[in-house]
């Protein structure tokens, strides 16, 4: 989609996969976006448009992103929008139940691109969870705006809209405010005043030089987006620079890895000064070790299971009783009365003997054991403890070549 054809200011929504992007989307613009709780489920940009005080909006939701460097299919298309397609606004949307692993990609995106906003959603859910996120000091520290949301039950829609409007009208983020650590910030504002981009931040290029990554670097050399890649003096800079890191960090390995580390370093300290967990997540905290651990983790899942099918089969015996008994009845009076208005015996053999009788059968067998299982399931689900158990299975299912979301099928 060029930005040409589009009506009005052109906002992207962009973040890891499963964190709320098209349910933000589909609360913005009123349309209905695939959504459900398994990441992957957006895979090409879906395009929308919405009107706020009187001005028009284009609303792009791409597909979930771990990664601007090695990336799928669908994770190029994301990038290479908001990289080349310059829109106005980058919402970049973060769960807020794990923000810190969110900030990896969002850092990155802060810091190679103008005009984004930073939208942590699912604060429902954290709230739920005993974590308290400061979104005033995250603002302060990353030098964008921050706005927290509950996008499903559209809690707080109408302030990302104004910080929207916000970007659009003031250019409100210039630069990112966080730093590399040193040295290598040091280098990399050296190295970025040999860089001439178009829309990519140079430190940020800078950084992607010093650490090498070819597959970055030449996406930006093919979208004409890195203008003077092949001057000389950039790459004696390069060459100095890389010298200069090597021998502080006594090894190159060394130095990839601190390079690499960057956003996960920042992304820590950020979350550690920007997220309050209270005494409820703590606890949380510790039954999700339990959960998840290696020797008490598989017999837990399988104790659970047992007692969720016990308490089924049990459970479903007395309604099972009683619906077939029902309808069994049903069966007789319908008899009767087809014998009384004296249809053939071999049409009331096809009707009630073979349909009905089938049906009140499947019916009286399956829909009392249904009806027990799946809200018990569901309940689990919305525990978070069905994520658990797909996390512990994978490995297992991986090996039949399916994977740990499939436990629920299975089961
Ligand atoms: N509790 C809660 N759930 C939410 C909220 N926002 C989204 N969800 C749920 O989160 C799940 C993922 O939402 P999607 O909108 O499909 O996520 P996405 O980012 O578009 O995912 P991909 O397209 O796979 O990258 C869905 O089950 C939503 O109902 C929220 O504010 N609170
Ligand atoms: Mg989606």
């Amino acid at each position: 989609m060029k930005k040409q054809n589009s009506s009005g200011r052109v906002v992207a929504l962009i973040g890891n996969p499963n964190v709320g992007k098209s349910t933000i989307f589909n609360a913005i613009t009123g349309m209905h976006q695939h959504t459900g709780n398994w990441p992957g489920k957006t895979v090409s940009i879906a395009q929308g448009e919405f009107d706020f005080n009187g001005k028009k909006y284009d609303l792009i939701d791409l597909p979930g992103s771990y990664s601007l460097s090695t990336l799928s299919a669908e994770e190029e298309v994301a990038r290479d929008f908001i990289f080349f397609n310059k829109p106005d606004v980058v919402v970049v949307v973060c769960d807020a139940t794990c923000l810190e692993r969110n900030l990896n990609i969002t850092l990155q995106i802060i810091a190679s691109v103008k005009n984004v906003i930073l939208c942590i959603n699912l604060m429902d859910q954290a709230k739920k969870r005993g974590l308290k996120i400061n979104c005033d000091k995250l603002s302060e520290q990353l030098g964008v705006c921050v706005v927290g949301i509950s996008a499903r039950s559209k809690k707080n829609i109408h302030s990302l809209l104004e910080k929207i409007e916000l970007v659009c009208q003031k250019n409100y983020n210039k630069n990112a405010k966080f730093q590399y650590y040193e040295p290598i910030q040091t280098k990399v504002e050296n190295l970025s005043k040999y860089i001439k981009t178009k829309n990519i931040n140079e430190k940020f290029v800078a950084l992607k030089l010093l650490s090498d990554d070819k597959n970055f670097i030449n996406n930006l050399i093919l979208n004409k987006e890195f203008e003077n890649s092949g001057s000389k003096e950039l790459k004696l800079e390069l060459e100095n620079c890389r010298n200069d890191l090597i021998k502080k960090y006594s090894d190159e390995n060394i130095m990839r890895d601190s390079l690499l580390s960057q956003f996960t370093k920042i992304a820590e300290y950020i979350s550690k000064t920007c997220i309050l967990k209270t005494n409820k997540s703590k606890k949380i905290k510790c039954l999700d070790d339990f959960l998840t651990n290696k020797w008490t983790g598989l017999p837990s899942i399988i104790l659970l299971l047992c007692v969720v099918f016990w308490i089924t089969i049990a459970g479903a015996n007395a309604p099972s009783e009683a619906l077939s008994g029902f309808l069994f009845k049903i069966q007789d009076i319908l008899s009767d009365f087809l014998n009384f208005i004296k249809i053939p015996s071999w049409i009331e053999g096809i009707l009630i003997q073979g349909m009905f009788r089938t049906l009140a059968w499947v019916v009286s067998v399956m829909l009392p054991p249904m009806a027990i299982f799946f809200p018990i399931f569901t309940l689990l689900e919305d525990f978070g403890y069905l994520p658990r158990v797909a996390f512990h299975l994978d490995c297992a299912f991986k090996k039949a070549g399916a994977c740990g979301k499939q436990a629920l099928t299975t089961c």
